[in-house]
Order: structure tokens, then sequence, then C-alpha cells
């Protein structure tokens, strides 16, 4: 097949998804064309099966607000026409999704009819695509794509909860490339880290407000009561200052390391005891499954996803969003006990492994097909 691929090109996990995605297409034998405004994080090597077209965007001095969508809209409309693509791929609603729409049209001119499938991610759906500034536009790019698919059943659910939606929608989790993500031997970083054998804790994330970092700061400080430990925060974002603060007014600076965005996340993991995911809203967990891939039990909110992934009392703890109380609690009863520890670890991988690429690689695959199909049908 001959895949155009459109995502936002940064750390954020829809951006993370789709590129993986492609390049497992692309290892697959498929044709991956990725259109974004610059070069996809982790797509930083050459492979025959995968092209990148950058969507640029000219900064005339009319607009405040440079109209990113019509750029990309038309460079899918070049892409489709001369790669001669057989399916549009769009990760994100906003803007990607109306954008797909009117590439669409314009192609229905030229007589060209491609199939365009949105992937549903998160805060598209749950936070910004809710906002009224969005939602009549979300709500009819939803329904005009030629399929949907969203990343949890709890997602589905809120799509169908908040939007008017007439289209089926789709589950096809989140998957984890095992290959990548595995513990690895780092023994030297982790004596670096904890020199005198504490428990390493982390927590990865864009430190936008969702994610509640300062719940992290706050667990890890009760934690440190019973256990000793150290906490690598890593990621960057607008909540990371705040979190910074909070650390010297707990007198905890000496045992967290903010490590900012990094790339080999999966060699901080594999030094890592125990993973944090406090978050309001989460429609999957991605960063929680990369975490348990590396043998990282995780203590979560039970909120949106997050249940879909992370087993109670198996593979971590869930608790009520805010409730740092309950999560350092059961972050200490796994840390406390070796051999309670070893347990949850194992439980980590084995549910991290139902996740694998190889498993859910093909769902896509079999989405594409039928969506393809139906489309020629002209019953798409
Ligand atoms: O939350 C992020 O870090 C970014 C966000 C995005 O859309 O880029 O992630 C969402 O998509 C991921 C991949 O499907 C999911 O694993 C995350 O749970 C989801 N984030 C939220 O729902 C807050």
């Amino acid at each position: 097949m001959k895949i155009g691929i459109v995502c936002y090109p940064t750390f954020g996990g829809s951006g993370v998804v789709a590129t993986e995605l492609g390049k497992a297409l692309a290892d697959n034998g498929h044709q991956v064309h990725f259109i974004t405004y610059s070069q996809p994080a982790r797509l930083d090597f050459f492979s025959e099966n995968l092209f990148y077209h950058e969507v640029s965007v000219s900064n005339y001095p009319l607009f405040d607000y440079a109209p990113y969508e019509l750029a990309l809209s038309s460079k899918m409309v070049d892409v489709v026409r001369f790669e001669k693509l057989d399916i549009l791929h769009v990760h994100y609603a906003i803007p990607h999704a109306s954008a797909a729409f009117m590439a669409k049209q314009i192609l229905a001119t030229y007589n060209i009819h491609i199939p365009v499938v949105t992937t549903l991610h998160g805060t598209d759906i749950t936070l910004v695509g809710r906002d009224v500034t969005f939602k009549p536009v979300v709500t009819f790019s939803i329904n005009q794509s030629d399929g949907v698919t969203a990343v949890s059943e709890d997602l589905k659910r809120s799509t169908y909860d908040h939007f008017e939606i007439t289209k089926d929608i789709r589950v096809i989790p989140n998957f984890i490339d095992l290959n990548r993500f595995s513990l690895k031997p780092k023994d030297h970083f982790k004596k670096a880290i904890a020199p005198q054998n504490e428990r390493i804790i982390a927590h990865t994330s864009n430190f936008r407000k969702v994610k509640r970092t300062q719940d992290v700061m706050y667990i890890f400080q009760k934690v440190l009561k019973d256990v000793p430990a150290k906490l690598l925060m890593v990621g960057d974002g607008p909540e990371r200052v705040n979190c910074e603060q909070i650390a010297r007014e707990l007198g905890i600076c000496e045992h967290v390391r903010f490590l900012g965005k990094q790339d080999a996340v999966e060699e901080i993991l594999s030094v890592s005891d125990l993973f944090l995911i406090p978050s309001a809203s989460e429609s999957f967990g991605l960063a929680a499954l990369e975490a348990m891939a590396c043998k990282v039990p995780v203590i979560s909110s039970n909120i949106g996803g997050l249940p879909e992934l992370n087993v109670d009392g198996v593979t971590g703890f869930m608790d009520n969003v805010a409730d740092v109380e309950s999560m350092a609690k059961h972050a200490v009863y796994i840390l406390q006990d070796d051999a309670r520890l070893a347990e949850f670890k194992e439980n980590a991988l084995k549910r991290a492994k139902e996740f694998a690429l190889d498993r859910i690689l093909p769902l896509y695959e079999d989405f594409y097909n039928e969506i393809i199909a139906l489309s020629k049908a002209g019953l798409a």
C-alpha cells in the first residue's frame, strides 16, 4: 500500500504513535509518506520505503496567524496526486481531519477518490476538541472521515458522549516496539543515580497541566519518608518550573533530577523501579506502556484509558485523580519488598507484551484494507 501519514512531528504521544506506525508499515513493505511541518522526532534514519514531505507556510505580513491548515491541505493534494497514494491516515483531529476533508474535496475534482482514516488520540477529544471554538469542525471532520479509530474504549465512549458522531469508531490501542523498549543493562547509570542502591522512580511527560506533574513531587516526598529513593523527571514543558519550585519548597532537590527531553527514554526506564503517571486525563497512556515494557510497574490515576492498560494490584495500582496519599502508599507497598517488586516487574512486562507492535500493526493494515475496499465500492 502507499500510505500518507499526517501528524504532529513533536514529542507528543500522537506524533510518536504516528511515526512508529509509519516506520513499522515501511518495514512491512508499504510505502509511507509523512506529511508534517518538520521532520518527526523519531524519524531520524534512512529507509527506502519512507518519505518525508515538509509543509511550509509562507510568512506574508498580512497573516497574524499563518494559514497552516490550507498549506497542509495543498501538500496532501500534491502528495496524493503525484505519489499516487492509496490512503491518507491523519493523527489527531485538529486540524488534520478537517485539512484532509478539504484535500479530499479538491482531489475529487481531479477524479481522485482518496479514503481518509482519522485516529483520535486524546486531547483532540477530551480537552481541545470539546471547546466550542473547535467542536463543530471536529464533529464534521470526524463524520466525514472514511474510517475513524480511537486509542481506547474510553476515548471511543467519550467521543460518542460529547460529539454527535454518526461513524463507527474502531478501537486500536497504542502499541510498543519491544525491540527498543526492553530492559537494557545500564548498571553504571543506575549506580550513578542511586549510589546507595536507592529505588529509582521515573516520570516522563510533556509537563502540561493535564499530567499533574506537581502530584509526582508530592507522591515522591511521601514515599521518601519510608523508602530511600531517587526521582527522575524526564521531558519538558510549562509545568516544569512549577515542579522545580515545589521540589525546593519540599526540600527534596538532592533526590530529584530533571533530565529534560531525552531520546533514549528506554535507558532511563531500564534503571527505574516504578513509574508515576497521575494524569487528570489520559486516553491511553503510552508513557506507562513504555515503562511496563521495560519491566517497570505503574502507579497511575484511574481515569480515561489507563484501566485498559494498568491492572490494579497486578502491574501496579490505580487511584483517584489527585489522591497523592493513596498513590504514595501504593508506591511504598511495591517498593518496600524485593520479592513483591520483582513480581510486579514481571507482571508489567507480561501485560506490555499484549500491546506488542506485531499484534497491533495488523489491526491497522486490516482497517486500511477494509476502508480502501469500501471506498472503491462507494460505501465508505
Ligand atoms: O498527552 C500527550 O503527551 C500528548 C497526546 C497527544 O495527543 O499527542 O497524547 C495522547 O495520545 C497518546 C497516543 O495515542 C496517548 O497515549 C495519551 O494518553 C494521550 N494523552 C492524553 O490523553 C492526555
